[in-house]
């Protein structure tokens, strides 16, 4: 607990341009907090390394997505907003967090079987190793909530896990978190496969509405979206299609699955995925304007990232002591 207040954090990975499925999984839900937490949101680029990634657009994307932070709502007066790199505490409890996570529960995690599969030449020690350093990114801050979609599900519950395994050697040195997962929006699917997770790093472009896509070119891939051979705009066995269009309509325009199946009786899928296409970029333009003028002050990004990188710091030092000093760490300069 920070300054009285429980203490909420999460982060996005600047692994590829932000997809609806992030927006609406986390960064929608990330300003619901900022009034009664404390509120830290991370770009977690040494995350995003575990993949190959082309360095000057990673440089990139760190600036946009922390731009993105912004345009979605998050007050950088009243949320820490930082990188994750700017902080090494992460690096170093990461370390830490590694030597009290087993072989056993790191091969079992679905995004590590997952990521391999897509990246067969290289599977590294750091994408095995990535849910550690998520459980030290939220052990730091002593966090009581992770608001997050339900892919990050199982790698939460290890986080859980590590800490409860910890503070149990050592005593009482972690808060042992919660997740925070949406309803209807935990997990948005791929417009092409309908039974995958939509992902910023996918392939094939039509599966995946970006935050930032044109309003012309969120239609277009709204039109596209695979759905089934049925016509009806309803729920139901095999119309995974549908029932993900329904969840991204609803969520861009409050309305609950009844209401969408009633307004669109009798109507077809063409002129459903329109309704859908249309709702997605009118709720994105504004999102779209605000980032437009913030990506464009590189220099006011970076005085964020530098308030953000020092308010973390000083809270993740608390932390950091308290462990060194448990695992008989010697520290120095401590009179
Ligand atoms: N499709 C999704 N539906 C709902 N929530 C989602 N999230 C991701 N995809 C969906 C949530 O977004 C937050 C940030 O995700 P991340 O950047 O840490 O990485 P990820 O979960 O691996 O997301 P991607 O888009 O699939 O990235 P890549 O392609 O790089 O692996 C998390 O809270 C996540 O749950």
């Amino acid at each position: 607990m920070f300054k009285d207040k429980k203490v909420v954090f999460s982060g996005v990975q600047p692994s590829g341009d932000l997809t609806i499925g992030n927006y609406l999984g986390a960064i929608k839900n990330f300003k619901t907090f900022s009034e009664e937490y404390y509120c830290l949101y991370c770009v977690v680029n040494e995350h995003a390394i575990t993949v190959r990634q082309n360095p000057a657009e990673l440089r990139k994307r760190t600036y946009e997505t922390l731009a993105l932070y912004m345009a979605c709502g998050l007050d950088p007066e009243k949320n820490t907003l930082f990188v994750q790199s700017h902080v090494p505490a992460h690096a170093e409890l990461g370390w830490i967090l590694d030597c009290y996570t087993m072989f056993g529960e790191l091969s079992r995690m679905t995004q590590f079987k997952d990521k391999s599969a897509k990246n067969a030449d290289n599977i590294n020690a750091g994408l095995f190793t990535y849910p550690s350093l998520m459980a030290a990114d939220i052990l730091l801050y002593q966090t009581e909530m992770v608001p997050v979609g339900v892919d990050q599900k199982q790698h939460l519950e290890l986080t859980r896990n590590i800490a409860e395994r910890f503070n149990q050697v050592y005593g009482e040195t972690f808060v042992v978190p919660e997740g925070y997962i949406p309803q209807t929006t935990a997990k948005i699917m791929s417009l092409s496969e309908p039974t995958k997770k939509m992902s910023k790093s996918d392939e094939n472009e039509n599966a995946v509405v970006r935050i930032l896509d044109p309003k012309d070119v969120i239609i277009r891939k709204f039109k596209r979206a695979v759905t089934d051979s049925g016509s009806e705009i309803r729920r139901g066995e095999g119309k995974d299609g549908i029932m993900n269009l329904m969840s991204i309509y609803g969520a861009f325009t409050g309305k609950t699955e009844e209401e969408i199946e009633r307004e669109f009786e009798g109507k077809g899928y063409g002129d459903f995925k329109m309704a859908v296409g249309e709702a997605c970029a009118d709720a994105l333009a504004p999102v779209q304007a605000e980032f437009a003028r913030l990506a464009a002050d590189k220099a006011y990004l970076e005085t964020v990232m530098e308030k953000g990188a020092e308010d973390a710091s000083r809270l993740a030092a608390r932390t950091m002591s308290k462990v060194r000093r448990k695992l008989g760490f010697v520290e120095l300069g401590r009179k």
